[in-house]
Formats: structure tokens, C-alpha cells, sequence
């Protein structure tokens, strides 16, 4: 019933078919609307409605099995097509990854965090200032006197006459005091670097880290200084840390002390972390002195405050027990990656 040329034509075009362009083509040859199999129907009108049923299968046979034939081709040309891709995007999975390495947290600022996480939480706020000061607030306003041995070019990094680089980072709290012209309350640490004459050896450098920190207002007490800082080393050092305080002298404090703290490793019964003394150094402080609350312009009749100062690098070797202060600067990593796995919350240093 059908033309046995077009079936030969259409058998043989299916089989040269090895592109999709040759796909799209022989749909469009054969099987669009004027194409050569579609236009077949149009013999239909021809015919008898006997011929018409006979005809009709056939055509339909011949449709379906062009059709099979056709999508038999494209699933095998799309299994191709996606197995090419496959193979030109693949990737080896086993070779070796570039290593990310993770950096540290240096130790020092560990220690700065800690500090200042601990006064924030008590309302203080945390203030910076330059590191080349004036001799104004560096000393004169401190209530540092002219001979006092600080001064001596001997001990500070002087520039010219005038201009040094800080020996403590007071001067912070100077500028603070005298920048606060409603003499509101004041609660602050200064952490930041400090410069001092100094040979450097295992336990001397001459830049380090320092915190002070200073509480200024009405009605303020050695008992605020105390409560304040057994809180703070409590927190610093572990629960448990007895404070210990002894007369000492700043020419900024008066009265002023030398704050112990209990030993955090044996507790106090005496080890070699204390010397077998059951105390650790810790702390200088002080009642601010008069002179110096008058010289930023607070009446010392009305206001009072406390104030202290802490080594960083002290406290760090310590609670890590490093016993070189110069391991801090040389950035070997040797040295900074043994501290990867002290977390920052960690705040027990005796575990
Ligand atoms: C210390 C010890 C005692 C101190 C005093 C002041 C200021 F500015 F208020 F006068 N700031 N820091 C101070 C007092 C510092 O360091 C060992």
C-alpha cells in the first residue's frame, strides 16, 4: 500500500542518521506537515472506505515504527551526548587538595580580649590614645616630678625634648579626664603598647603590652578598687583567687599597692609558679592622687577614683607558662600554633 521507494528512501535516511542536525532534518523531510510521510493522508480522499481502513493501518504501522526507530536513535545519541560530558568534565577526586592553614590567636591578644571582655562586662568602656605622646600627659600631669628617674633619658624613648613614646598608657586616661568637661563618671581601660629603655632578655622588652584601667566619680573608694579587682582576677585566673594588697608608691596613686594574686597552680601552698610562696605579682594600684585629678580638672574634694595597670605579657606567661618574653615577637610558629587549642572562653587558666 505504501510506495516501496519511500519506504527503501525513509529506511535508508534513518540509518544515515548520526547527528542531531540529521534528526532534525529527516523530521523535517519526512514527518512536518508537508513532509513526505505526513503528506501521505492526503491519498486518504482517493480511496474507498475499504482501501481507506487498509491504507489507514498501514500508514500508522509505518508512522510508529519510523517513530521507534527515531527515538531509539536520540535516546542513544542523548546516552552519548551526556557520556561525553561526563568524561570531559570529570573530576579526579583523588588528588591531593591544596591544605588551608588555620591561623592562631597570638597569645598576648588572647590575654587583651580576655581583660577586656571581662571590664566590658563590668560597664567599662575600652579607649585608645597615640602611641608618641607629649611629656605632658606621659609624666607632668601623672604628678611625675622633673627628677623623677622615669624622665631620665636613661628609661624613656625621648624624640626631641617634648615628644616620647609612651612609658605607660596613662596618658590615655590624662586625655580622657580632661576631655570629660561634664566630669561625668568615668570607667575605662586603656590596653596598648608601652615603650621603655630597657635590654631586652628573657623576662625584659622594651615594647610590651599594658592595661590600665581608671574609675572616676563621686564617692569612689579603695573598697571599689578591691571588690573590682578580686572580681576580674577571679575571672582572669580561675574561681577561688584570694587578693593579697601591699603598701607600695606610684607618684600617680595615693595611697598606692601591689596587688597578689593566690597562686591559680598550686592554689597557694607554694610551687615553682610562685616561688614557692603561694602569691603572684600581678597588679600595681592606687587611689588616684590629688594632684592629678586637680590637673585634669576634677576637684578632689568632690570626686576620687582608683585606678591599676597590668603587664599583658606577664599575665600571658603565666597562665601559658612560657618563660622567654621574646618567644612573643619572633611570629615562629613553632612557638604561636602550641596555642591553637587554648579556647578563648577558657577562662580557668589552671585547666
Ligand atoms: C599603675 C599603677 C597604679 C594609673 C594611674 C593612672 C591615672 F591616670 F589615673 F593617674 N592611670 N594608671 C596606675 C596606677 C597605673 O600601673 C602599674
Amino acid at each position: 500500500m505504501i510506495d516501496e521507494n519511500l519506504i527503501k528512501e525513509v529506511d535508508e535516511a534513518i540509518n544515515n542518521i548520526s547527528t542531531y542536525d540529521d534528526l532534525n532534518d529527516f523530521r523535517l523531510k519526512y514527518l512536518s506537515k508537508k513532509g513526505s510521510i505526513t503528506s501521505l493522508s492526503s491519498k486518504m480522499k482517493e480511496l474507498s472506505n475499504e482501501e481507506k481502513r487498509e491504507f489507514g493501518y498501514c500508514l500508522n504501522e509505518f508512522k510508529n515504527s519510523v517513530q521507534s526507530r527515531l527515538n531509539a536513535i536520540k535516546e542513544k545519541m542523548d546516552l552519548e551526548y551526556l557520556n561525553k560530558k561526563l568524561e570531559s568534565e570529570k573530576i579526579d577526586i583523588t588528588l591531593p587538595g591544596t591544605k588551608i592553614t588555620k591561623g592562631y590567636i597570638h597569645p598576648l591578644n588572647r590575654v587583651i580580649e580576655e581583660v577586656k571582655e571581662i571590664f566590658i562586662s563590668m560597664g567599662y568602656d575600652v579607649k585608645s590614645g597615640p602611641e608618641v605622646e607629649n611629656d605632658l600627659y606621659n609624666f607632668e600631669l601623672l604628678n611625675i616630678p622633673k627628677s623623677h628617674p622615669a624622665r631620665d633619658m636613661q628609661d624613656t624613648f625621648y624624640i626631641n625634648e617634648e615628644i616620647l613614646l609612651r612609658s605607660q598608657t596613662s596618658p590615655v586616661q590624662i586625655r580622657t579626664m580632661l576631655e570629660n568637661k561634664d566630669k561625668t563618671p568615668i570607667r575605662i581601660i586603656c590596653p596598648g603598647k608601652v615603650y621603655r629603655r630597657d635590654n631586652d632578655d628573657a623576662t625584659h622588652s622594651h615594647q610590651f603590652e599594658q592595661i590600665e584601667g581608671l574609675v572616676v566619680d563621686k564617692n569612689i573608694s579603695m573598697a571599689d578598687l578591691k571588690g573590682t579587682l578580686e572580681v576580674a582576677m577571679n575571672k582572669l585566673f580561675g574561681d577561688g583567687r584570694k587578693l593579697r594588697f601591699r603598701p607600695s608608691f606610684f607618684p600617680f596613686t595615693e595611697p598606692s599597692v601591689e596587688v597578689d594574686v593566690s597562686c591559680f597552680k598550686c592554689n597557694g601552698k607554694g610551687c615553682n609558679m610562685c616561688k614557692k610562696t603561694g602569691w603572684i605579682e600581678i597588679l600595681g594600684a592606687g587611689m588616684v592622687h590629688p594632684n592629678v585629678l586637680r590637673n585634669c580638672g576634677y576637684d578632689p574634694d568632690v570626686y576620687t577614683g582608683f585606678a591599676f595597670g597590668l603587664g599583658v605579657e606577664r599575665i600571658a606567661m603565666l597562665k601559658y607558662e612560657i618563660n622567654d618574653i621574646r618567644d612573643f615577637y619572633t611570629n615562629d610558629l613553632r612557638f604561636l600554633s602550641q596555642f591553637k587549642y587554648i579556647e578563648k572562653s577558657d577562662d580557668d587558666a589552671s585547666k
